[in-house]
C-alpha cells in the first residue's frame, strides 16, 4: 500500500515542477468507452497509439489499459511502451492522475486529487467515475511513492505551473459550484499553495469556447518557459472565441508571475474553428449518464494543449491552414526541443487533446 501523508508537499518542501523539467516517463491510459470514442474506439485508439510512439521515441512511457484491452493495446504499441492492467472509467490520465511533485533534490512525491468527472452528479460528463478516481493513487502505488491526498476536487488540466511558483487557472473551472462547493476562493488559493507549492496565482476567466471541462486552463494558456505563456487566439471578432482570448489576453498582461515579472505573451492561432461532423457523431453510441454527442457542435480545438517531454514537444495536428504556423510558433518558443505534430482530431472528437491523455513524472526518487 502506497504511503500517505497528512502534511502538506509546501511544508515537506515539494513542489510541482514545471513540465519542461527532466521527466521519468509518461503515463497514459487506454480508450476505450463507445459513449465517447466513436467506431468502437478504433479511430482513437490509433491516435492514442501514435502520441504514445512519438513520446517514447523521447523517454518511457506506460500505458494503462483494462484487461479486456490487453491484447489490443499491446499489438498496437511499440515493444518500447510499457503496457499495464488498470481499470478506469475513461482515458484523461492528465484529470484523474496523480499530480507528481519534486523537492528539487532528486525526490518525487503525488497529490491524488479526488475527481468528479467535472462537475458530478449532474453536472458530469460520466458515471460512473470510481474507477478514475483511484488511478492516482494505483499509479503512485506501482511507483511506490509517497502519497498526499487532499479532500479536493482537482484536475491537473485546469492548473498550470511554471515551476518556479506561479500557477495559473480559470475561475469557470475552480471556482465552479460543481467542483467544490463548500470552499471559498481563499480555501482554493490556500490548497493550490499548500500541495502545489506556488505562491502566485493568475485568474483567468472562462476557458476555451464549448470547453466540456468548464474551462481547463491547459486548453488555453500553457507555459513555454519562465516568465512566458502561449495563448489560444483568434483574429475572428466574430467568434465567440475572440471575447474569451480578448480577456485572457488582458488579465496575462497585467498579472506579475512569483518572481516579480511581466508575462511574454505568444498568441497560437487557433484551428478551424473546427466542428463534429454528422458521420463522427453517428460513429458514438449514446448511453445514459454521458454527454451525448451532436452533429455541428464545435469542438474545443487548441494547439495549446501540446505535451512537452524529454527533448521534444508533441502537438495536436488538427488544421492543415493552421498547424504549419502553429509548429513554428513553437519552435521560436522551444528552441532545444523538436516539435511533432501528431493528428489529433479523434482526440478533440472525445473531448480533449494530447496534453490531458498524458501525464508527467519528473525524474527522482520515489519515496
Ligand atoms: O480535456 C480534458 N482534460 C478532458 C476532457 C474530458 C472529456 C470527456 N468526454
Amino acid at each position: 500500500m502506497t504511503r500517505t501523508l497528512t502534511s502538506n508537499p509546501k511544508h515537506d518542501g515539494f513542489f510541482m515542477p514545471a513540465e519542461w523539467s527532466p521527466h521519468a516517463g509518461t503515463w497514459m491510459l487506454w480508450p476505450e468507452r463507445t459513449d465517447n470514442w466513436r467506431n468502437d474506439a478504433g479511430p482513437a485508439q490509433a491516435a492514442f497509439a501514435d502520441v504514445a510512439k512519438a513520446i517514447a521515441a523521447h523517454e518511457p512511457v506506460t500505458m494503462c489499459v483494462s484487461p479486456a484491452q490487453y491484447l489490443a493495446a499491446r499489438s498496437l504499441l511499440p515493444a518500447r511502451v510499457r503496457v499495464v492492467e488498470m481499470t478506469s472509467n475513461d482515458s484523461w490520465i492528465r484529470d484523474c492522475g496523480p499530480t507528481f511533485l519534486t523537492n528539487g533534490h532528486n525526490h518525487t512525491r503525488g497529490v491524488d486529487w479526488r475527481f468528479n468527472a467535472w462537475g458530478g452528479e449532474t453536472e458530469g460528463l460520466y458515471k460512473p467515475w470510481d474507477q478514475d478516481d483511484l488511478v492516482g493513487e494505483k499509479v503512485l502505488e506501482m511507483e511506490r511513492a509517497v502519497r498526499y491526498a487532499p479532500p479536493i476536487i482537482l484536475e491537473g488540466g485546469s492548473i498550470e505551473v511554471d515551476g518556479q511558483g506561479t500557477l495559473i487557472t480559470t475561475r469557470q473551472c475552480l471556482l465552479n459550484k460543481n467542483r467544490n462547493p463548500d470552499l471559498t476562493r481563499g480555501e482554493i488559493e490556500t490548497a493550490l499553495k499548500n500541495y502545489l507549492g506556488v505562491e502566485a496565482i493568475i485568474w483567468l476567466d472562462r476557458g476555451v469556447y464549448q470547453d466540456e471541462t468548464d474551462g481547463h486552463a491547459d486548453n488555453l494558456a500553457r507555459f513555454v518557459a519562465p516568465g512566458k505563456v502561449a495563448l489560444t487566439w483568434t483574429d475572428d471578432t466574430s467568434d465567440p472565441e475572440y471575447a474569451i482570448s480578448q480577456d485572457a489576453y488582458k488579465r496575462l498582461s497585467k498579472a506579475r508571475d512569483a518572481n516579480g515579472r511581466e508575462l511574454e505573451i505568444l498568441k497560437l492561432h487557433q484551428p478551424g474553428p473546427l466542428f463534429m461532423t454528422h458521420q463522427e457523431a453517428q460513429g458514438v453510441d449514446h448511453m445514459e449518464g454521458t454527454e451525448p454527442r451532436r452533429a455541428g457542435g464545435r469542438l474545443a480545438g487548441s494547439y495549446v494543449n501540446f505535451y512537452i517531454c524529454n527533448g521534444a514537444v508533441i502537438v495536436p495536428a488538427l488544421d492543415p491552414v493552421r498547424d504549419c504556423a502553429a509548429k513554428a510558433s513553437l519552435a521560436t518558443a522551444f528552441p532545444l526541443h523538436e516539435i511533432v505534430m501528431v493528428p489529433a482530431r479523434e482526440i478533440l472528437l472525445g473531448g480533449g487533446n494530447i496534453h490531458c491523455i498524458t501525464q508527467q513524472q519528473p525524474k527522482g526518487i520515489a519515496g
